[in-house]
């Protein structure tokens, strides 16, 4: 039998890195719509994450977007963010938006055009050094539209060739994580589509390479434990991106499209040692607030996160072990859904105020009065960088 009071040391362990870009105002390519109070700068985002971080202690870091997040001296926004009470986190690069990647960057066929990728991952490791980063976030937009359009085997090994140049540039302490995403935007082949294609890739870089999972980036059906029990066996998750999704690359809140597949997801993290003081498996979240208000929308999600990971922590170990060992099919099964289906909101409610948090971030927060008082304060607030 496993109780919350076991649990609690473990919990207050969890740190969950939250995207600069989440604050911004994003959309899909119908409309972005304005949500009043939108941070203006990269520091009234990381005012805004601090804020997250204030009503839930869950959020003690921030990711940069570069060219997004760019600004002249990173030395003073780190200080600034540790002013706040915040880290900067992942430094995420960007080869997606330049007219010359139209056909690829870093597995283009124009080796000027591939230099410009790499080159632009180099500035992103300077800014790492400066902001005390130790992430390196690729997600790459390549692939092609049409059978034929491309090597798909030469654009591999250019992307191997690539993402050495890079790696060799990392620092003692950086890591780099490759994310992979099945489609979007190129519908007929990704360059990096898959865990197995992202494995492949970071095993031949070397250590300081691992595979970035976003939880969006899979078809429909696909059991993504599986991939994160995998990986974690292999010593290669390196990160999460977290979000849901109902059908595509949604970037919703985690937790809400399907709680039971983060808790499947969480058990396997914690299964895995992927959670705690020996892993080097960063939480992050990549979401948009398309519709609702982003801080709001940011400290449910951590919630949610925290949620699923105490009932996660939860499952009795010993006794599915036993179990499963017996042949025990339903038993198994019985004893990973006790876990699932305990209430742990009470219990998460008593434990944050007795850390001095309030029990329910959500109403501290909206009686604050700080959605209202930036809203009155910022006008013209930035969109987060998509079709920016
Ligand atoms: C894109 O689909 C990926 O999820 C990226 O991780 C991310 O949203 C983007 O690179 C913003 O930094
Ligand atoms: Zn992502
Ligand atoms: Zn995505």
């Amino acid at each position: 039998m496993t109780t919350f009071a076991s649990i609690e040391p473990l919990l207050a362990q969890q740190a969950i890195e939250l995207p600069s870009w989440a604050f911004g105002n994003s959309g899909t390519r119908f409309k972005v719509f304005e949500t009043p109070g939108t941070p203006r700068t990269i520091e009234e985002k990381i005012c805004d994450a601090a804020t997250v971080n204030q009503y839930t202690g869950l959020a003690p870091k921030i990711a940069l977007h570069i060219p997004w997040d760019k600004v002249d001296d990173y030395g003073a926004l780190r200080a600034f963010a540790a002013d706040q009470g915040l880290a900067l986190g992942t430094v995420n690069s960007n080869t997606f938006q330049d007219d010359a990647y139209k056909f690829g960057s870093l597995t283009h066929t124009n080796a000027a055009t591939r230099q410009k990728a790499i080159d632009h991952h180099f500035e992103c490791i300077d800014i790492m050094h400066q902001t005390g980063s130790t992430d390196l976030k690729i997600w790459l937009a390549d692939g092609t539209n049409y059978p034929g359009q491309g090597d798909i085997r030469g654009r591999q090994d250019r992307l191997a060739e690539s993402l050495a140049a890079i790696y060799a540039r990392l620092g003692d302490d950086h890591r780099l994580v490759l994310e992979y995403k099945f489609f979007e935007p190129a519908f007929y082949h990704t360059d990096v589509p898959d865990w197995g294609t992202s494995y492949a890739q970071v095993v031949a870089l070397g250590e300081k390479a691992s595979v970035c999972l976003d939880t969006g980036h899979h078809a429909p059906g696909t059991n993504i434990e599986f991939i994160v029990a995998q990986l974690l066996r292999l010593g290669k998750l390196g990160s999460f991106d977290f979000n849901s999704r109902f059908y595509a690359d949604d970037d919703l809140i985690v937790g809400a499209a399907d709680p039971f597949q983060l808790f499947r997801i969480l058990y396997e993290v914690i299964r895995g040692g992927g959670y705690g003081p020996e892993s080097t498996v960063a939480f992050m979240l990549d979401q948009c607030h398309n519709v609702e208000d982003k801080i709001p929308g940011q400290i449910r999600s951590v919630l949610n996160v925290q949620e699923m990971t105490a009932r996660a922590l939860l499952v009795d170990q010993d006794a599915l072990t036993l179990a499963q060992n017996a042949g025990d099919v339903l038993g198994a099964n019985g004893i990973l859904m006790d876990a699932f289906y305990t209430d742990v909101r009470p219990s998460l409610a008593a434990w944050r105020e007795s850390r001095g948090l309030p029990a329910d971030p959500m109403t501290a927060y909206a009686a604050s009065g700080y959605q209202a008082k930036i809203s009155a304060e910022r006008v013209g607030g930035s969109q987060a960088g998509w079709g920016a």
